[in-house]
């Protein structure tokens, strides 16, 4: 799976909060390959710094931020190194599907 979405920091590794300045929305072209969630700048493939916005997704689970209510269509993305993250997605289809092909594959 692949499209843009915007990215927004809350937890680096290990649950320590995000520092301010880097808690920014930010648009990425997003791609989902063998349990990694690549963030590219846009969709003309892989910069010399992806391996920075690659996000490992084994044992990471995404679930709607119902209680995030200033966007919509916004899912959280936790990871087994207790990241986390919020991901906003064009619409309501994009939303479940980003959040079931992240917990099902
Ligand atoms: C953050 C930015 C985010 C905001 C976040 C700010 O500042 O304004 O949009 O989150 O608030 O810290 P910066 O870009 O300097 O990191 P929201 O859009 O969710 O309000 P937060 O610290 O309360 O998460």
């Amino acid at each position: 799976k692949k499209g843009y979405v915007m990215r927004k920091c809350c937890y680096d590794a290990n649950g320590k909060k995000t520092p301010f300045g880097k808690r920014g929305w930010k648009m990425y072209y997003c791609t989902l390959r063998e349990l990694v969630l690549y963030l590219h700048k846009d969709e003309h493939g892989f910069r010399s710094d992806s391996l920075h916005n690659a996000i490992r997704i084994h044992h990471a689970l995404a679930t709607k931020a119902a209680d995030y209510t200033k966007k919509q269509h916004v899912f959280r993305l936790q990871t087994a190194d207790q990241a986390e993250y919020l991901f906003q997605t064009s619409d309501s289809k994009e939303l479940q599907s980003w959040i079931d092909t992240i917990n099902f594959v």
